[in-house]
């Protein structure tokens, strides 16, 4: 129990850290950051293995380039919603785009060449 509320804890801080409070909602379906990735969302992280959110959004979100200071960082996703979603290498969905199927997540982008090389994403349709 010590250990629970200790992770409890270090997690709420992450996501004051970003901005999110009171959220959680694990859903077992997912291997993802349940803690992260609180509700039906699209998420993406950091690093490998779902650590370190960068941002996520509710299903249908419009295309919108990654903020500069989490340009090309990306190497986990997880897409928690009904809906396909998708990224791409550049901005404004230019480049490769790579698609991001609902109810699914990718915990190492590397072996796909696509490790820290998200630069926009959209919540409206897979590829
Ligand atoms: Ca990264």
């Amino acid at each position: 129990m010590m250990m629970r509320k200790k992770m409890a804890g270090i997690l709420a801080s992450a996501a004051l850290a970003v901005g999110m409070v009171g959220a959680l909602a694990p859903t077992a379906a997912f291997a993802g950051n349940a803690s992260y990735c609180s509700g039906t969302y699209v998420c993406v992280y950091k690093n490998s293995g779902f650590g370190v959110g960068l941002g996520w959004r509710t299903a249908g979100f419009s295309l919108q380039n990654i903020s500069a200071a989490n340009d090309n960082e990306a190497s986990s996703w997880e897409n928690r919603t009904g809906t396909g979603a998708r990224w791409y290498t550049d901005a404004n969905g230019k480049g490769d785009c790579h698609s991001m199927a609902k109810y699914s997540e990718l915990s190492w982008m590397s072996p796909f060449g696509q490790n820290d090389n998200m630069s926009s994403w959209a919540g409206t349709k897979v590829c």
